[in-house]
This record gives structure tokens, C-alpha cells and sequence, in this order.
């Protein structure tokens, strides 16, 4: 038993919890989805739907226990708007949902695939039927985005990942009234040679607020011969300047490891957009999607992974 790390997030024993076979419409798989905990405590994840054409489309699935017996709409909950936003063209993809106290609306930051490539685009809501679009607030290449849930000095603040250069780092850009984004600084490099976390990373879900700081879980990709590995890592930036890095882990933490994590439509891809937190303020469970092909579920604790990432780090 030498080979022991320490296990921090657990995958639920129903896992995957979500696959296409569950849909109550035809759709290819369903991952990546946005997750949030509704004010009468049902869990919502706004699912990323691949239809057979290859598009995206997002659709709400709602549990009272977050994970069996989900109810899902009947018809996709949010379909590309062609006509009024042609950004949108080629589908959209991976929401981040942050709910905001000062709007008392939660805000959908999404992948808008234009014509261009991939663009980061912002609705807001108040019951995922209705959505404000806000359209294209990040132009391509630019993805893996999430609003921080309150202003920062008076300023709204929205982490993205913007790609140069073939390299992809962790932005943030400010904003007054969520429409003109500026201040735009880098907040954390991919790093480069044999890292895990190598020439692309981005944001998994939205920022943890904690007593400590915005803990981030981030993944890495790793590129080699076979083909690329998502894993996950975590790092710590300042709750008033979240722009500055307090810690970054050395290694990562969670990996594709079981068959529906290894084998799908992107095999070795583990994804996370979304959590709920629990009563106890600690347990948090995360969804992830499981190689482009299913949602599962993990649990694990916030205290945990401060402590781990005190010990990981760099
Ligand atoms: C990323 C995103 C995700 C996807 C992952 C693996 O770049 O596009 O939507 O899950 O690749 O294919």
C-alpha cells in the first residue's frame, strides 16, 4: 500500500447519475452542466445537450435530493437564439451558474460557439424558464467563465480563459454593469514542460467563497500521443483582490479513472461546471461531466481541500 494518495472527492455509487437515456427528448449525451441550489433546496443542473447534430443546446433537470429522481423540462430550456444573437450559431455549451443577492437573479455564463470559434456569453435568470441575454460578453477563442457572485470594490468580476499563442491561461476582467468589460489582468498561467497542468488550464465551476479566500478548482489538460487527460487541481486567490494567487497545488487531485470517465465520446475527460454546497457549509458535491458523455457526481469537503492544498502547494 505505498501508492497512496489522499481521496478528496468521492464519486457516488450511482454514478454516472445523468445520460442521454434519461432525456424525455432524442439527444446524443449530456455532461457538463451547471448546478445550483434553488431557495425551497431542489437541485437544479442546467445540462449541456449534445444533439446528434453536434450543436448544443442547455436543458434544466431538477431533484429534491440532487441525485436520482431528477425531473427534466420536457423541451430544451435554452436553445442557441439565432435570430437575435448569431453568435450563438453553432450551439452553446457549458454553463457556470452564480447566484447574485444584489440582483436576486443567478446568472448563466455560458460557451456561445460562433462562426469565429468559441465565445463566452452571459443570461440572467430568475426561474431557468425566463433568461435575460446579455450576448457575447468575451469574444473567441475565449471560454471555461463564471461570475463571481458580488461585486469586488464596487466592480462585478468574471474569470475566463482566453487562448493566445496556442497557450491558454486563467483571466479576470471587471466590469461596472456587466455589459463593458475592462481591467482585464491574468490571474493564473498555464504552466509549461511535463506538468499536469501544462500550456492549457481554465475554470472548472464558479469560485468557492471561503473564510480563507476564492478557492478555484481548475483543470489541466495534459497532452501526449494518445490524446489529451482533464484532470483536476486546485489554488487560493485573495477574497479582495482575486486576481492575486495566495496558492497553487503541485499535483493534481482527481483524475478519469472509471469507465465512464475513460470511455466516451472524449474519453479521459473529467469536467466539472457546477456544485452545491450542504447544510453544514462544507460537503460540497460536485457535478462533472464524464468524457463528454454523462454527468456524475462527487463529494468531498471544503475544509479538505484547504487543508490538502496547504500541504500541495507551490
Ligand atoms: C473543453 C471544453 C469542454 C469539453 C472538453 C473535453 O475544451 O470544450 O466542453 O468537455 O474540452 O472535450
Amino acid at each position: 500500500m505505498n501508492n497512496q494518495h489522499i481521496e478528496l472527492f468521492h464519486r457516488h455509487k450511482l454514478n454516472p447519475i445523468l445520460t442521454a437515456q434519461n432525456w424525455p427528448y432524442p439527444v446524443n449525451s449530456v455532461f457538463n452542466a451547471g448546478a445550483t441550489l434553488l431557495q425551497d433546496g431542489t437541485t437544479l443542473l442546467l445540462c449541456r445537450v449534445e444533439e446528434r447534430s453536434g450543436l448544443s443546446h442547455l436543458c434544466a433537470a431538477r431533484s429534491t435530493n440532487g441525485i436520482d429522481n431528477w425531473e427534466i423540462d420536457e423541451q430544451p430550456t435554452l436553445m442557441p437564439d439565432v435570430e437575435n444573437f448569431p453568435e450563438e450559431r453553432w450551439g452553446i455549451e457549458d454553463p457556470r451558474i452564480t447566484f447574485v443577492p444584489e440582483l436576486k437573479k443567478y446568472a448563466v455564463v455560458y460557451t456561445a460557439f460562433t462562426r469565429d470559434g468559441p465565445g463566452v456569453a452571459l443570461a440572467l435568470t430568475e426561474d431557468f424558464k425566463d433568461f435575460e441575454r446579455y450576448g457575447v460578453i468575451m469574444p473567441p477563442d475565449d471560454k471555461d467563465a463564471a461570475l463571481l457572485p458580488h461585486r469586488i470594490n464596487g466592480q462585478w468580476a468574471l474569470i475566463h480563459r482566453p487562448v493566445s499563442a496556442a497557450r491558454a491561461h486563467m483571466w479576470i476582467s471587471y466590469s461596472p454593469d456587466l455589459k463593458n468589460w475592462g481591467k482585464h489582468i491574468l490571474m493564473m498561467n498555464a504552466r509549461k514542460g511535463a506538468w499536469w497542468d501544462a500550456n492549457k488550464i481554465g475554470l472548472s465551476p464558479p469560485p468557492i467563497e471561503t473564510s480563507e479566500g476564492w478557492l478555484v478548482i481548475y483543470h489541466g489538460v495534459k497532452i501526449s500521443c494518445s490524446g489529451c487527460i482533464y484532470r483536476l487541481g486546485l489554488a487560493l486567490f485573495d477574497l479582495d483582490n482575486p486576481e492575486v494567487i495566495i496558492k497553487r497545488n503541485r499535483d493534481w487531485f482527481f483524475t478519469p479513472e472509471e469507465p465512464y470517465e475513460l470511455n466516451g465520446d472524449v474519453g479521459n475527460v473529467v469536467f466539472p461546471c457546477g456544485f452545491t454546497i450542504g447544510d453544514d457549509k462544507d460537503t460540497i458535491n460536485i457535478y462533472y461531466g464524464a468524457a463528454d458523455t454523462s454527468i456524475a457526481l462527487a463529494t468531498g469537503s471544503i475544509k479538505e481541500m484547504l487543508k490538502w492544498l496547504d500541504k500541495n502547494s507551490i
